[in-house]
């Protein structure tokens, strides 16, 4: 380990390596991970595969330090000498492998990393000599994802950023260049929309009769689920925080009392949507940590912005697993109900 730094510093800086490494596969999304031809004829589930394998010795290696025992030796044939032969290996093993399966892979093998770093003291990853694979040369968090900088993360950033992309995402530059905190509300934001999506996607379709689908008479249908997140989307953000809604806002209030169609109702998720992403781009963290005045039963309380999101984000979740469980009940399967 390089000196200078101590092992908590080593762990964060692996947890912090991650967290890019997965908000860029969130961003990328899975529609996009198989599609091929990204690099070399390589997918983005390819490369995912490709770093795994590579991982996998490297936590054997690791593992090995630490009990004395041989190395594990690794799944493809002693014969393979290259680097390029191992990777052909490893691409033709995984090729023909479900998308969820590498990803899980992947995520399996750097909690393997994590663990086998934590079996040593500070002192011991101190001492180089314990590494020899290394031949001597010091290493931190970032050096375990030095292969996925060096060879692979411009070829995912240039995909991001093709034209026609689904999830307006920032640059990958921005995103190393942002803090952890940054970081992991950029990717629930980017994974809220990715959640209405498929509650969008899962109501387009439906009939008038489908929309009145409820799961027991006491609740809200289908339609009504619908019509309840996009209500209070509006209410929070106009009535609570004072935004102007709009037209996302007219549109809405105009038929207040209308049964609305499928595809209404799915267009009002979207202008819904784009009114408080506008909000979250443009709000800052004092602006987050502002509270308004709001009547709780009678007694007022003060609500800061950032409590106000996450309530709307909660509300959306709660009311689409209704609609998620008032589908599957009456048979109407969408990939939003599995
Ligand atoms: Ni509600």
């Amino acid at each position: 380990m390089e000196p200078g730094i101590t092992k908590a510093q080593l762990l964060d800086e692996l947890q912090q390596e991650n967290a890019r490494f997965e908000a860029l596969l969130a961003a990328i999304g899975p529609a996009r991970m198989t599609q091929p031809e990204v690099a070399g004829g390589w997918s983005i589930k390819d490369i995912v595969a490709h770093l795994t394998g590579w991982r996998r010795r490297t936590v054997a290696r690791f593992r090995a330090a630490r009990s004395g025992d041989p190395v594990t030796p690794p799944p493809w044939p002693p014969e393979l000498q290259t680097d390029d032969d191992v990777n052909a290996w490893i691409y033709a093993a995984n090729r023909d492998r479900p998308l969820a399966d590498v990803l899980s892979d992947s995520r399996e093998a750097f909690q393997q990393l994590v663990d086998a770093f934590s079996a040593f003291d500070e002192t011991e990853l101190r001492d180089s000599s314990r590494f020899d694979w290394l031949d001597g040369e010091r290493f931190r968090g970032a050096s375990f994802f030095g292969h996925f900088h060096d060879e692979h993360e411009s070829d995912m950033c240039a995909w991001l950023e093709q034209p026609g992309d689904i999830i307006p995402s920032i640059s990958m530059k921005e995103m190393r260049q942002m803090t952890e905190d940054t970081l992991t509300l950029t990717l629930f934001y980017t994974q809220w929309k990715a959640y209405q999506e498929h509650i969008k996607e899962a109501v387009a379709p439906l009939t008038a009769e489908q929309l009145t689908l409820r799961a027991a008479p006491g609740l809200r249908s289908i339609g009504e689920n619908v019509a309840h997140i996009i209500g209070t989307r509006i209410g929070w953000f106009t009535e609570t925080l004072g935004e102007d809604g709009g037209e996302a806002k007219k549109a809405w209030e105009e038929r207040r009392d209308a049964v609305r169609t499928a595809a209404e109702l799915a267009q009002a998720l979207d202008a819904t949507w784009q009114l408080m992403a506008d909000c979250l781009a443009r709000w800052s963290l004092a602006d987050m940590q502002q509270t308004f005045p709001d009547d709780w039963e009678g007694e007022i309380v003060h609500l800061s912005r950032a409590w106000v999101v996450w309530h709307v984000l909660e509300h959306d979740l709660h009311h689409g697993g209704e609609v998620s469980l008032t589908l599957g009940m009456h048979g109407l399967k969408s990939g939003f109900t599995s």
